[in-house]
């Protein structure tokens, strides 16, 4: 036996009680013991065996960690199979969240009890693979091919009671998982309840799975697994033999095992869970928060006061006039409703917020008591500086000043005020009650438990928090103002911005950058280009100007029903404006420039390029920490495919050489914009990887 399971004998059962925390993960310990368990069991003439997990959960699935190492025996498929056939009744008690290869283990038992607060799911798509120990075979038996079809390529967490109706569990009881056990499987004893293996029961009924996968994969948008996970459940169907479906459940696992989007979507999950711990925050406490004070309430402040309502912070929200003040109150309300109506909140929680926790103000005064202020008024430095000058006045000792821009420098906004070190940058994203994404800035002096208190905000408003440097633009926008000038590039050589948006789609992003603005507004990269040529700008930056000319036109997009697409009230997306295609080949007229053909691939590259390069800049010069902060900020703000991992994951996938001998090759038209990263270029002589920097910083 290992420590990872204990054995104990209990009249005629014996009690097999997983210690592997935090989630009791099916390592290789916790197969051995189990699997000694049962033959122990065996063995000693029990009756019954009972599987249950200590502490938060029954076992939330293989080690993801095992992911890619050499598989070491027993394996769990094989596992579940000698669970399965045990001649005693195998009972498993379920608690926390019964998960992938956990739900397997607790599907080749015999019989199932639930706690009612349990949740159960295969959430294997969501890694990229499929439930590959028997869970695409068993679950349908048991609950029917419809409904283990939807929860496997959703990967759905349900609830006890839905479990129950499904049929994947018997029982609720309320009490611990060991007692409820126990009490269940004596009962089952007391009945003279027969052996009952899922894998015995007839196969599942056959549906339209040709249709059901090409849905999939389409709902998919390029990424494999959902659509993988029909065919194995299609196997259920349709094999002959449980023994014959578990073969091409196994078949269809090691092709999505050795695939990149496995690589790309574990790394996700990953990092997903270190970009918030940070090495230099280690023992920093956060200071206190429970009172907010947002300082603008158009778009972006409403949005950055919903959050926290939601959080369950108390939010004094600032305005210059009753009438602005009543205006955001109305945005929030109309935010809230939105949650309201998706059964997030109730009507009480509503009014609560609203009514009690929200407070509305015209006067600084107001904000002399609250923990933290985010200022989230007009993105310019005057501006700024004139408010955290009265906020450096008014707020008490120790609060916190925060400001939601997202280019300006924190810094020169911290030296307005006679305390920087209590001033940091919250840069949030549109709409930031539901943008996942926090741009946590830390000036050059900032205090460490202000950083601290930053990232506590995020955890609080349910966010994915990124530690970012002051440079133009942070992370994400910085990044992006490099991809974007490459696709305007690319517009000015003879690409279109309708193959473009197209083929990084069909790359795996939600929608193209051409789209993207166009829901941003096209106003905001104008006003961002003046700003940018009031400034100068070096005569070897190349420049176009047929977008000014749409916005001089009034168009900017999807706000007023024009921009690189035309939008029908009441119709969602746009169709091509036709008088963009003008606009672009007067221009290129205008520069001298002969257009010529791009494929979808040469767009791919040069955008990837581009979007790496500057990447690695900014890895380079610690403006993110690490590569991992990079691919979380494309991820949660910027719509990159998760099933890549992120920019510098696919970067690692690619290969670092290719990437860089192709921005050599590019540097050959325009050497001004395509200057390979130092970064780039060291990790390539060095033959090492992002990879290895997220190993060595984290
Ligand atoms: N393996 C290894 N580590 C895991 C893990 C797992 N399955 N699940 C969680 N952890 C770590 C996690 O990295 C973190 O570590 C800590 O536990 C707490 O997690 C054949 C092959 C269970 C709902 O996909 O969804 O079975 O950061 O911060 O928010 O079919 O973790 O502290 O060092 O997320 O309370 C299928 C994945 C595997 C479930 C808890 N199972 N886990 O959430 O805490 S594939 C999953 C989760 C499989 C078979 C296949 C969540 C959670 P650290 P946490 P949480």
């Amino acid at each position: 036996m290992t420590d990872a399971i204990a054995y104990e004998r209990i009249g005629d059962i014996a009690v097999l009680k997983a210690q592997n925390p935090p989630v009791n993960a099916l390592g290789i310990d916790i197969r051995t013991g189990l699997l000694a368990g049962i033959e122990r069991a065996e063995s000693e003439g029990a009756k019954a065996v009972l599987i249950y997990g200590d502490g938060r959960t029954y076992f939330a699935g293989a080690d993801i960690r095992e992911f890619g190492q050499a598989p070491k025996d027993p394996y769990l498929p094989d596992l579940c199979n000698r669970i399965e056939a045990s001649p005693l009744i195998v009972v498993s008690a379920l608690h926390g969240t019964a998960l992938g290869g956990g739900l397997e283990v607790a599907l080749s038992s015999h019989y199932r009890v639930a706690v009612p607060s349990a949740k159960m799911g295969l959430p294997e798509v969501h890694l990229g693979i499929l439930p590959g120990a028997g869970g695409t075979q068993r679950l349908p038996r048991v609950a029917g091919t419809e409904a283990a079809l939807e929860m496997i390529t959703s990967g759905r967490q349900v609830g006890a009671k839905e479990a129950l109706a499904a049929g994947i569990i018997d029982k609720i009881a309320e009490g611990e998982p060991r007692e409820i056990g126990l009490a269940y499987t004596q009962e089952l004893l007391d009945q003279g309840a027969p052996r009952r293996a899922v894998g015995e029961m007839p196969a599942p009924q056959a549906v339209d799975f040709d249709a059901i996968y090409e849905a999939t994969l389409k709902k998919g948008r390029g990424q494999l697994s959902p659509a993988t996970c029909v065919r194995a459940v299609q196997a259920a169907a349709e094999s002959p033999s449980l023994e014959a479906g578990l073969k091409r459940e196994r078949e269809l696992f090691m092709e999505l095992m050795n695939s990149d989007q496995r690589l790309g979507l574990i790394h996700a999950f990953f990092s997903e869970r270190a970009v918030s711990k940070l090495p230099e925050l280690k023992g920093v406490a956060p200071r206190d928060l429970n009172a907010i004070g947002v300082i603008g309430g158009g778009t972006m402040g409403a949005g950055i006061a919903t959050a926290a309502l939601l959080a369950g912070l108390s939010v004094v929200m600032l305005e210059m006039a009753p009438e602005a003040a009543e205006a955001a109150k109305g945005r929030i309300a109309g935010n809230l409703k939105g949650a309201l109506k998706r059964g997030k909140i109730s009507e009480d929680q509503f009014t609560q917020m609203t009514e009690d926790a929200l407070t509305l103000a015209t006067d600084y005064a107001a904000l002399s008591d609250v923990d933290l202020v985010i200022e989230a008024v007009f993105e310019e430095m005057s501006v700024k500086k004139e408010v955290f000058g009265k906020l450096d006045a008014v707020c008490k000792k120790g609060a916190i000043l925060a400001s939601n821009t997202s280019y300006l420098d924190v810094n020169e906004i911290a030296a307005c005020t006679s305390r920087p070190e209590d001033v940091i940058g919250l840069h949030f994203f549109s709409p930031a009650h539901v943008m996942k994404l926090l741009e946590v800035v830390v000036a050059d002096k900032t205090a460490p438990d202000v950083v601290a208190t930053g990232f506590e905000l995020g955890k609080r408003l349910k966010k994915i928090s990124v530690r970012a440097g002051v440079c133009d633009g942070f992370i994400g926008n910085r990044i992006l103002s490099t991809y974007r000038k490459a696709a305007d590039h690319m517009i000015l050589d003879g690409a279109s911005p309708y193959q473009i948006d197209k083929a990084l789609t069909g790359f795996g992003f939600a929608m193209g950058p051409f789209a993207v603005a166009d829901l941003a507004g096209l106003d905001i990269g104008w006003a961002m280009r003046k700003r940018k040529r009031a400034e100068g700008m070096d005569p070897r930056e190349r420049d176009s100007a047929y977008v000014d000319k749409m916005c001089e036109a009034g168009n900017f997009g999807q706000k007023t029903g024009k921009g690189y697409y035309v939008y029908e009230a009441g119709k969602r997306g746009g169709t091509p404006n036709p008088e963009v295609s003008d606009l672009i080949a007067a221009e290129r007229a205008e520069q001298g420039i002969s257009p010529r053909v791009f494929s979808d691939e040469e767009i791919i590259s040069r955008y990837m390029a581009a979007m790496v390069n500057e990447a690695a800049k900014v890895v380079g010069e610690g403006i993110a920490r690490r590569p991992l902060d990079v691919d979380m900020t494309l991820l949660f703000g910027y719509g990159f495919p998760r099933y890549r991992g992120g920019p510098l994951k696919w970067a690692d996938i690619e290969g670092l050489d290719k990437i860089l001998a192709n921005i050599k090759s590019y540097a050959k038209e325009d050497d001004f914009f395509w200057q390979p990263a130092p970064l780039l270029e060291q990790l390539v002589a060095e033959g090492r990887t992002f990879d290895d920097l997220n190993k060595e910083n984290s």
